[in-house]
């Protein structure tokens, strides 16, 4: 039949608008169905005339549609929210007398691997800025098969045991009533279930302090969180904490900042780590192993398997043993990110489990997740869970299968496939569990080992900063300002008082309450102290540190701005000389600098010429930044002067506690704010650029945050 239908001029030419685009566009690259077929209009359905009715005929569109309805898997119960890089892990040193693994023994191949990070509590949708725990998730694609570090940023965990798993989640998700709040802990359920529940006392702490506010992704570390085995050639295993750690440092942002980024780019994080890493800012971490002989297991206060308790670095310090960097942004979020299906079950020889029951639940837990997520046991299939040697084994059929087995003997063992695929050898890389000796009763019981949920509650928060304890006392208030419920509130101000009565004060003045008599909690009855394990107290490890450094994120890198966003603020007529100058410098020392003006295109500089606006004070915020320099020039100093969004960006600034440079006119800009100036015109960081005070404005950046600020709050903003 004739066409009657006028069609629009992108069908009938594509090449009439311009393409803007990726990749080169291939005359024989038609669009098809997905049998193939070369479709001829994709913009108009089959219709009974040109405003009839839609026709059931029409194949094309049943396709199209049924396809697009089910284009959504199930999100992840935990960790929806999550962006993720490939990259490599490059080992230093092999480690044969620790592991067999062959990706600890070979630096002469770096093994490629998968990071996923995520929030736990939030949708997928969610904002990346939620007060969370983030997951640390490495697929390492290791010739030996996968192997999967499913970790988090922090080295604890809230509970002891996989039975409370569901319990916990239930708690912090969203009320079933009313399915809110979205990603945040600050409500009754969260914190009915927590004052509850001692032992999440530690893992709160951690969770309250800045660690659950990353400035960056690229600034977190991870942590394996259990204590795993090292298994090595003579079958001699050693205990061991796997650690990552940035280096480029631990940074956080302040809470107010996470909330208003939260609103104006809830993909804060995920920009930040696809941006770095299209630029070449690759993101790397150091993998480090705390490794325990076997034999000492009884000498800590703590029980190794017990997954609320760290061991102090003091006490058994962190081996560097390679290098993780994140090169390249997936092709397809969808194929990647989201399909990717992480197991602390992956194992390879030369690493093992350790009986943490917390573990031994996961190992249950992630293959079913996967089964309902992915809908098919077929997951290992979808090519980002491939793992890079080949796979051969009986199993057959299943949803979606991609393998064409060939032959008839799908069962072990046979004769007819000649007897394939055989069974390794230990000597070929076969693998065998550790022979964990077990003489036990079963029983329904938690080890009196596990039974001191405070003294590490206590280390960790007495080896934070002034700053840091100010910041968890803020969020506990904060949180707990959320509860509606006033036995709650009191219940946890009790636990609080066990770990510092101070603290428990404080929070109980914001919150116009009385701190309650503290409970009686057990301390210090670690393996020790286990009637069970009496025979080992002579052997026990001075372990009661009254502080350990690792724990504050204050003592981690601060020695380079390499990464960091700082905005320029300039308008037309700015000084072109000393704000090339300082551009030059910032970007020099790997800073990134975005120009940001009163609106969008281009400013004119004082001699004439064009810089490119990279935003407009109406997309731009100062919470994107890291520091602000206003340069300096008359024209525009006045302009930027009299735009009172400039005047709150930097007044915003200021009270993030970020370093702020301005330049000779410029000094006015930050004049007309509410920024205290002293007598001599000075104030703390804000650095007038006269002289050579450039090195002080480059080493307040790295600092990352003047926090003595927050102690006299003074700017409106
Ligand atoms: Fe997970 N966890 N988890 N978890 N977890 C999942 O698996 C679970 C725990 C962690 O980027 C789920 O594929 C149980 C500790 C990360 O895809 C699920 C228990 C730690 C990720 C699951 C824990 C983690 C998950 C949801 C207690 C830090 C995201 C989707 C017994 C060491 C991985 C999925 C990614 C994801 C179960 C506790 C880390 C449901 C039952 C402790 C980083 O299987």
């Amino acid at each position: 039949m004739a066409k009657q239908i006028q069609k629009v001029p992108i069908d009938d030419n594509p090449k009439l608008f311009e393409l803007n685009a990726d990749k080169v566009s291939s005359e024989e690259e038609f669009l098809t169905t997905n049998q193939g077929l070369r479709i001829n209009d994709d913009n108009n359905s089959l219709k009974a005339g040109d405003r009839g009715s839609t026709l059931l005929e029409d194949f094309i569109l049943r396709e199209k549609i049924t396809h697009f309805d089910h284009e959504r898997i199930p999100e992840r119960i935990v960790h929806a929210r999550g962006s993720g890089a490939h990259g490599v892990f490059q080992l230093y040193e092999p480690i044969p007398q620790f592991s067999k693994a062959r990706f600890l023994n070979d630096t002469t191949k770096p093994t490629p691997v998968f990071v996923r990070f995520s929030t736990v509590a939030g949708s997928k949708g969610s904002s990346d800025l939620a007060r969370d725990v983030r997951g640390f998730a490495v697929k390492f694609y290791t010739d030996e098969g996968i192997f999967d570090m499913v970790g988090n940023n922090i080295p604890i965990f809230f509970i002891q045991d996989a039975l409370k798993f569901p319990d916990l989640v239930h708690a912090v998700k969203p009320e079933p009533d009313n399915e809110i709040p979205q990603a945040a802990s600050a409500h009754d359920t969260f914190w009915d279930f927590i004052s509850l529940m001692p032992e999440s006392m530690h893992m709160i702490m951690w969770a309250m302090s800045d660690r659950t506010l990353p400035r960056s992704l690229r600034m977190i570390e991870g942590f394996g969180v259990h204590t795993f085995r090292l298994v090595n050639r003579d079958g001699k295993a050693h205990f061991v904490k796997f650690h990552f750690k940035p280096l480029l440092g631990v940074h956080a942002v302040c809470w107010d900042e996470a909330q208003k980024i939260s609103g104006k780019d809830p993909d804060y994080h995920r920009r930040d780590l696809w941006e770095n890493i299209e630029v070449g800012n690759f993101p790397e971490w150091e993998m480090g192993f705390q490794i325990i002989p076997e034999e000492d297991e009884f000498k800590f206060e703590i029980d190794l398997l017990d997954p609320t308790k760290l061991i102090p670095e003091e006490l058994v310090p962190v081996t560097k043993i390679g290098k993780l960097t994140l090169n390249r942004n997936p092709d397809n979020f969808f194929a990647e990110t989201e399909q990717v299906a992480f197991h602390p079950g992956h194992i390879v020889p030369g690493i093992d489990f350790t009986n943490d029951p917390l573990l031994q639940g996961r190992l249950f837990s992630y293959t079913d997740t996967q089964l309902s997520r992915l809908g098919s046991p077929n997951f290992h299939e979808i090519p980002i869970n491939r793992p890079t040697v080949p796979v051969h084994n009986l199993q057959r059929d299943g949803h979606m299968r991609q393998t064409i087995n060939v032959g008839k003997a799908n069962y072990f063992p046979n004769s007819i496939g000649g007897g394939c695929p055989y069974q390794a050898a230990m000597a070929q890389g076969g693998f065998t569990s550790y022979p964990e000796r077990v003489m036990a009763t079963k029983v329904r019981d938690r080890s009196h080992s596990f039974s001191d949920h405070f003294s590490q509650a206590i280390l960790f928060y007495n080896s934070q900063s002034e700053t840091e304890k100010r910041h968890i006392a803020d969020a506990l208030t904060f949180e707990l300002g959320n509860v509606t419920y006033d036995t709650i509130k009191i219940r946890v101000l009790g636990l609080l008082s066990v770990i510092d009565k101070k603290l428990a004060q404080t929070v109980a003045d914001g919150l116009g309450m009385k701190v309650p008599a503290a409970p009686e909690m057990p301390l210090n009855k670690g393996v020790g102290a286990d009637a069970d394990m009496q025979k080992h107290e002579t052997n026990i490890m001075k372990s009661q540190l009254d502080t350990s450094d690792a724990l504050s994120i204050e003592n981690t890198v601060k020695n380079t701005i390499k990464t960091r966003q700082i905005a320029l603020l300039a308008a037309d007529g700015v000084d072109n000389t000393t704000f090339g100058a300082m551009r030059t410098r910032l970007e020099m020392d790997g800073a990134t600098c975005h120009v940001v003006s009163i609106k969008g295109g281009r400013i004119r500089t004082n001699t004439g010429n064009e810089i490119l606006v990279d935003k407009s004070l109406l997309n731009a915020a100062s919470v994107f930044y890291d520091a602000c320099y206003v340069g300096a020039g008359e024209a525009s100093a006045n302009a930027l002067k009299a735009d009172p969004r400039a005047i709150h960006f930097l007044n915003e600034t200021y009270k993030h506690c970020k370093a702020i440079a301005a330049e000779k006119e410029g000094v006015r800009v930050v004049k007309a704010t509410a920024i205290p100036f002293d007598s001599q015109g000075q104030t703390d960081d804000i650095f007038m650029i006269l002289d050579k005070k450039v090195e002080n404005f480059i080493a307040a950046i790295a600092q990352h945050r003047n926090w003595e600020r927050e102690k006299m709050p003074v700017v409106p903003a």
